[in-house]
Parts: C-alpha cells; sequence; structure tokens
C-alpha cells in the first residue's frame, strides 16, 4: 500500500467511524469555497452564507470558471457587500473546452423562450485587481499550512482541485496534502443524469474521486432539491438589508434561469454543503458507496470499496429556511464592516486616538443581548464617524463600511423598491406569451386558418340544423 493509500485508507476510515456514530461533522469549518460565481444562482448564494456564517472560518475563495476575469469582480463585489473584503479571490484553471460527446441540454425539455441569465452583468462597474496567488498554488499553501485541516467546497467543476492534486505530487507533497484537505464537499455528481460540475470536466473529476481524501457528494438534477420560490424571495426582499438588495440585483439578472424545468426560480444547491458543515446530520445524511465516472459525465455505482459518502436523497429536508435565515442576518456583517474599519485604522500611520474607543463602543452594540433602539446606534455610529476624517486616504473607504454597517444595523430602505412579479401564475402565463411569441408566421397562419375553418363548419352546422328545424315545424 503507497503512502497515499494508506493516508486514504486512514482518512476515509477516520471519517466513516464519525460519520456511523452521527457526529456528523467530521469535516473542519475552516472552508476553501471553489466556485463558478457567474455560472448560476447558487454559487454566489453560497459565497454570501460562508461569508456572514459566524461558525465558519472561510479562508478563501478559488474560482473556477469560463470567464475567470468577470467571475472575479462578481465575487469581489459579492463579498465587500458584507464587508469581507480582506479573503482574497485566487483565480483557479478554467475548466477545459473539450466536453463529453453528449448533447447536455437534450436532458432537459425543450427551451422554447431565450430569456436568459446575464449573471456576468453583476460585475459591470467593479475593479478589482487579480491576487497574485492562483488558485493552485492557494490550495496547497492553505492545505500544507492547516493543522487541524481544511474542508473544500466546490460549487463548480473540479479542475482546479485536480490540478492542486497533480501540482502537489509533482512537488513531492502529495500525500501531505491530501492529508491537510480533511474533506471535499462536493456540489454537484448525478447518477441518472450528467451534472454539470462532473460533465465540464470528467478527468478532473475521476482524479478527485480517486484522490483518497473523503468526498461527500451532494447529489445534481435527480431530485427536487432547495429552490428560491416567489413567496421565498419575497421574504428576503422585505428584510431590506444591503445585502438582501445586492441579491435582488443579482436576481434580476437571473431572467428565466438555465434550467427550462423551473424558469425564474433559482436554486440553492451549492449552498448544501455549508449547511452540512455547520448543521451535520440535520443538513444531510450519506451512504458510502463505491462510485466512477463514465465517459458522459454520470456518476456510476459500482461493487469495490466506498470512495466517497452519496448524500442520501432527501435527507435532510428542505434548506430554504435555514438559508433565507442566513441570507437576512444582519449583525455579523455590521460586525465584518466594523472590523474593517479597524483593520484600516490598524495599517493608517497616525490613527486618531479617539477612532479605538468609538469603535469598540459601537462593536458593543452588536454584543448586548437585546437589538439596540435606533436612537442610541445612530448616536454611537455617528461619533464613530465623526473620527474617520482622521484616517486621511482610507477615511473615503472607512466611511462607506460605516454607511453599510449602519444600514445593516438599522435597515436600508429603497424608495424605489421593485415588485418581484414572478408568482407561479405570472410565470405560467409568461411562458404562455413567450411560447406564442416563437411560433412561426406560418404556423400561425395555419392556425387561425383552421380557426376560421372551423368557425365556418359550426356556423354552417348550426344553419342547417335550423333549416330542418324550420321544416319539421
Ligand atoms: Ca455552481
Amino acid at each position: 500500500m503507497s503512502g497515499a493509500a494508506r493516508l486514504a485508507a486512514a482518512g476515509w476510515l477516520a471519517a466513516a467511524v464519525l460519520a456511523s456514530a452521527g457526529v456528523g461533522r467530521a469535516c473542519p469549518r475552516r472552508v476553501v469555497l471553489d466556485l463558478d460565481p457567474i455560472g448560476d444562482f447558487d454559487d454566489l448564494s453560497a459565497l454570501w452564507v460562508a461569508a456572514v456564517s459566524p461558525e465558519l472560518d472561510l479562508a478563501g475563495v478559488v474560482v473556477t470558471s469560463g470567464d475567470p476575469e468577470t467571475s472575479e469582480r462578481a465575487a469581489a463585489r459579492a463579498l465587500a457587500v458584507v464587508g469581507r473584503d480582506e479573503l482574497r479571490i485566487h483565480r483557479g484553471v478554467t475548466p477545459p473546452a473539450e466536453r463529453p460527446a453528449l448533447n447536455y441540454w437534450s436532458q432537459f425539455p425543450a427551451r422554447d423562450y431565450e430569456d436568459f441569465p446575464e449573471l456576468s452583468r453583476f460585475s459591470e462597474g467593479v475593479s478589482f485587481t487579480p491576487d497574485r496567488q492562483a488558485g493552485v498554488d492557494f490550495y496547497l499553501e492553505t492545505a500544507l499550512a492547516s493543522q487541524a485541516g481544511v474542508s473544500i467546497v466546490t460549487g463548480s467543476s473540479l479542475t482546479t482541485l485536480a490540478a492542486a492534486l497533480r501540482e502537489a505530487d509533482r512537488r513531492g507533497v502529495g500525500d501531505a496534502f491530501r492529508a491537510g484537505v480533511a474533506c471535499v464537499l462536493v456540489s454537484g455528481g448525478d447518477f441518472r443524469t450528467a451534472e454539470w460540475n462532473v460533465f465540464a470536466d470528467v478527468p478532473a473529476a475521476r482524479e478527485v474521486l480517486a484522490s483518497g481524501i473523503p468526498i461527500y457528494q451532494f447529489g445534481g438534477e435527480d431530485e427536487p432539491k432547495s429552490r428560491l420560490h416567489h413567496a421565498e424571495r419575497a421574504r428576503l426582499w422585505s428584510a431590506e438589508t444591503p445585502l438582501t438588495w445586492t441579491l435582488q440585483d443579482f436576481y434580476r439578472l437571473y431572467h428565466a434561469g438555465n434550467d427550462p424545468t423551473a424558469p425564474y426560480v433559482p436554486i440553492l444547491y451549492d449552498v448544501h454543503p455549508l449547511a452540512f458543515l455547520i448543521e451535520g446530520e440535520r443538513a444531510a445524511r450519506f451512504e458510502p458507496m463505491a462510485v466512477s465516472v463514465d465517459d458522459t459525465g454520470h456518476l456510476v455505482r459500482g461493487p469495490g470499496t466506498p470512495n466517497l459518502m452519496s448524500r442520501i436523497p432527501g435527507s435532510g429536508g428542505d434548506l430554504v429556511d435555514w438559508i433565507l435565515a442566513r441570507l437576512d442576518l444582519r449583525e455579523p456583517p455590521a460586525a465584518a464592516h466594523l472590523e474593517a474599519i479597524r483593520r484600516l485604522a490598524a495599517s493608517a500611520a497616525a490613527p486618531p486616538p479617539g477612532l479605538a474607543p468609538a469603535l469598540d463602543a459601537a462593536s458593543a452594540l452588536l454584543r448586548a443581548p437585546a437589538p439596540p433602539d435606533a436612537a442610541t446606534a445612530r448616536a454611537k455610529l455617528a461619533a464613530l464617524g465623526e473620527q474617520l476624517a482622521g484616517l486621511g486616504e482610507l477615511a473615503p473607504d472607512a466611511r462607506r463600511h460605516l454607511e453599510l454597517a449602519q444600514k445593516f444595523l438599522l435597515g436600508d430602505p429603497r424608495p424605489d423598491a421593485w415588485r418581484d412579479p414572478y408568482t407561479d401564475g405570472y410565470i405560467r402565463m409568461r411562458l404562455l406569451w413567450m411560447r406564442a411569441s416563437h411560433v412561426s408566421k406560418r404556423k400561425l397562419a395555419a392556425v387561425l386558418a383552421l380557426g376560421a375553418l372551423a368557425l365556418l363548419a359550426v356556423a354552417h352546422l348550426r344553419g342547417r340544423r335550423r333549416a330542418a328545424a324550420g321544416r319539421v315545424a
């Protein structure tokens, strides 16, 4: 047995024992998120949940995307709104252009409308300087430096993680890297359909599945899972925090989305692994399986030694309420913005002496057992604001953080609130309209002609019936 295999067996056994003991928390809460921020709605949702959840220690973000530059800017905008600008965003490896010889979209019902997502526009106007440390190097550094191990949550293809495995082997630290990655929690993979994150890079998925690292696989397309329906969105929009507004901006670019089975209703799949990290078996239960990947990107269950934990379909219930309760949190993002001011003050040449006590007084508001009354909170934040001018060229950035902290704490009403029209009834009508608008002119003429003929036939029959009745009388 090679060193890697021994490590893998030991790691696997530990995970299996913990899982079977019902602990469900075998995975460390230090997390690397590997996402495709503009690939679908749920990647940024996962980023936001991770960034505002006090239970998680987010080490950084890796972007694995076909459009890394735009994706990084989207992630930067998402982190800035919740005061987590200190988190670094590392460019991963772009998934290969070559994909299985399978028409991926043929797995879905025909899409007869063209209201496609424009999530890349979320990055418009956002400036971001790419981090010099690439995603692969960040993976290696984080896993090798971590005493207790790190959990990797992937919501994109496994391209960057597979490249990190290869790079670790090339540098002769493959075993240490595999030991440092305590868990890989994969949002994706499916047995009945080809799921995108596996489909987009089958060789990478095979490498990760063969790595010996404990893998938790969260399924893909073949069961109803968490979706953000109109009623749940309305709940979010009514929270009126800077995050829920930004989420609404993002949703308005989602349009009919990628999945023709549920237009205008975004998925929340990629958040599921985070819920498991925090809630354990309340969020998901697993069974060990020996799984391989076929040439079309389907997972295949086989005999042999299990190489992953596959989520039991339906286990853990509906996560939407849990996710909503994270996305409308107020105190953690407000505290993060105050921490950002503290960091700016620490980097200033000569911070004003009144700044630290004003920051402490404002931070104490958030630790109070009961929410502060608005007048007290406003006064403490105003006192902090007076100190910020002393930060010189850092002052505008500090003021931005203070303004957002206040909006999280005291509410952020928008005068031009958008009414979310996408109720179930509206979606049905809208689809009918879009389908009708795609009927060709020739088909439309044929339908109208048939209708006119039917009307003529009915009128003719009625006339004959009336004439017959007249003769009888
Ligand atoms: Ca994703």
